[in-house]
């Protein structure tokens, strides 16, 4: 009898996850997918330090330097509107801000805390800033927090050798939580709850199921990544179980692994630090390029993260980096919105992407003129041409597509060449190379 009620309420459980994770064909899901390209930004006090947000409390800054920072902090030249057409010229269609990181400093005006931007000498609301922009430019709005709070008395963890907090109350700090995320839902319609910190052992999955839950009652369509719960593996970001809450899959610093079954979102840096750092080593235009092709090749989203300036302004050659990606996107584009990955799985010289009876290949490098890959699956290739540019010889043998591509034919960074199919290019198979 005991087992039989164990098996009733594990099953209750997991149905009750499912009953609030969004159908993976509902629009809400297919919507986000198909924006493939977002603009994460990491900003608060520590900029005016140069080191990484969350992390350097304690370390690289001294711990009461650190948690003071904010009596300093006057980014007099943040302008939102500035910051969200430069998210629109990178063909970037939504934001992901860090609202409180594991710092505990909330960018908000938060009644949960006195420790935030409103107590600071710029004295302004800059989420609602950034939310009225979003709002203006059709830009979804979305907003990153932190599960663990390395400052909070009742968060049990400092991350800091020698500073315990014997009185932590952990349930108390689970209110908190989800006082805070209330308000970015009911005030700010926050479209993305992009859970971060969830690693630490305070927090359990009992907390993340209930959170998850909790968090759908008061909006069902907001999107809550898998860092919610304890079900991220990693650094891969891929959840272990649908045992575990989250409506997407959440790699870091890595392209994601091909998948196009489950919704996933490749969070990677411009540079190398998450927040703003002075001479901090930026990728180049083909990084920048081959990183968000290779990530919307494999069936995911690219969240691209800046790290503004402690005056306000992003750095200007990130700007131009942007605009870059936003230009090559202007004239490219219909072969990364509203694709599907593959069906030629990505490979370091080469990835593709989908969309009605049309493949869309990505070629990074070509030896010679020659391109030899598998037939599409059953599908016959009627049109071979480069995209925006001239057709292309090629020939369809009964296991292999070649396409000859001279040498005045191939583009700059990437060339992508459109293959126009006799059927729907969704029926493919994914294609190993
Ligand atoms: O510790 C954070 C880090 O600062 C940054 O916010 C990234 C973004 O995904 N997440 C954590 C590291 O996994």
């Amino acid at each position: 009898m005991k087992n039989l009620l164990v098996v009733v309420l594990i099953s209750f459980l997991t149905l009750n996850i499912f009953a609030q994770k969004p159908d993976a064909n509902s629009t809400l899901i297919k919507d986000f997918q198909d924006m493939k390209f977002g603009m994460f930004i990491h900003w608060d006090p520590v900029t005016l330090r140069g080191t990484e947000i969350g992390w350097s409390r304690g370390h690289q800054v001294e711990m009461n330097d650190y948690d003071n920072l904010y009596k300093e902090f006057n980014p007099v030249l943040f302008d939102a509107e500035k910051w969200v057409k430069t998210l629109k010229d990178a063909g970037m269609k939504y934001l992901v801000f860090t609202t409180r990181h594991h710092d505990g400093f909330s960018m908000w005006d938060t009644k949960y805390s006195d420790y935030n931007i409103m107590n600071t000498p710029y004295k302004k609301d800059v989420l609602m800033e950034l939310k009225n922009a979003c709002d203006k430019y059709g830009i979804m709005f979305g907003t990153y927090y932190s599960i663990c709070d390395w400052r909070h008395p009742n968060y049990p963890l400092s991350r800091i050798k020698g500073v315990e907090k014997p009185d932590a109350d952990m349930d108390k700090f689970y209110t908190f939580l989800k006082n805070q995320t209330k308000e970015l839902i009911e005030t700010y319609d926050t479209k993305i709850l992009w859970f971060d910190g969830e690693w630490e052992k305070p927090w359990t999955h009992e907390y993340g199921q209930d959170f998850y839950k909790y968090l759908k009652g008061l909006n069902k369509n907001v999107l809550i990544n898998n860092r919610v719960d304890k079900g991220r593996k990693g650094m891969e970001g891929v959840t272990i179980s649908n045992e575990f809450a989250g409506d997407y899959a959440t790699p870091e610093q890595r392209v994601g692994a091909f998948d196009i079954d489950n919704p996933w979102e490749s969070c990677i840096t411009i540079c190398n630090q998450w927040a703003w750092k002075p001479n901090d080593k930026m990728k180049s235009l083909d990084q920048c390029i081959q990183t968000l092709l290779k990530t919307v090749g494999g069936g995911g989203n690219l969240l691209f993260n800046v790290g503004p300036m402690a005056d306000g302004r992003m750095e200007q050659r990130q700007i131009d980096r942007l605009k870059e990606m936003g230009d090559w996107l202007s004239k490219y584009g219909e072969s990364v919105y509203k694709t599907t990955g593959g069906p030629y799985k990505p490979t370091e010289w080469i990835s593709s992407t989908r969309k009605g009876d049309k493949i869309y290949l990505h070629l990074y490098r070509l030896d010679g003129d020659k391109l030899k890959i598998p037939v599409p699956g059953n599908a016959q290739v009627k049109n071979c041409s480069v995209l925006k540019g001239k057709k292309l010889k090629f020939e369809q043998t009964k296991n292999e597509l070649i396409i000859e591509i001279p040498k005045e034919q191939k583009q700059d960074i990437v060339t992508t060449i459109e293959l126009k199919l006799n059927s729907d290019s969704g029926e493919i198979k994914p294609i190993e190379i």
